[in-house]
């Protein structure tokens, strides 16, 4: 099912560097919606969960210290084709090899530590999405 939403996190670097006020702008300057958004903190516990899929990866360690080390700010996003669209606007995972105009060229410090998600699919958008906000909390 196609729902025209994603998911996204601003991650613990980028808010910690104070770039959340611009990246949220160069979100919806590029034509999405906020339908949800928070600032919060993802426990150790919530980190394993959300990255599940990279368990085995030799970088997973790493990767739920870091999402823990600070508070992210999560939303969901709304606009035709969103899921692709935004993975377009963030750029590729590691920023040395991310397009010019992209969120992680402009603010993406290594592959480990680039700035924000995007989720990769219309399922994992939802499935993503449900795990930080309730129904109550999208508009
Ligand atoms: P993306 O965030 O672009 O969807 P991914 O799903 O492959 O990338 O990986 C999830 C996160 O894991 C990624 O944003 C940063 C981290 N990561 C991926 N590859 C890595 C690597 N080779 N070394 C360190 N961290 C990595
Ligand atoms: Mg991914």
């Amino acid at each position: 099912m196609v729902t025209n939403r994603t998911f996204t996190m601003i991650k613990p670097d980028a808010v910690e560097d104070g770039h959340t006020g611009a990246i949220l702008e160069k979100i919806t300057a590029s034509g999405f919606r906020i339908v949800a958004l928070k600032k919060t903190q993802m426990t150790t516990a919530d980190a394993e969960e959300f990255y599940a899929i990279h368990k085995e990866r030799p970088f997973f360690g790493e990767l739920v210290e870091f999402m823990t080390r600070g508070p992210i700010v999560a939303a969901v996003l709304e606009k035709e084709n969103a899921v692709a669209d935004f993975r377009t606007l963030i750029g590729s995972t590691n920023p040395a090899e991310a397009a010019e105009g992209t969120i992680r060229k402009q603010f993406a410090k290594s592959v480990g530590e680039n700035a924000v998600h995007g989720s990769d699919s219309d399922e994992n958008a939802a499935i993503e999405s449900a795990f930080h906000f309730s129904g109550r909390e999208m508009f």
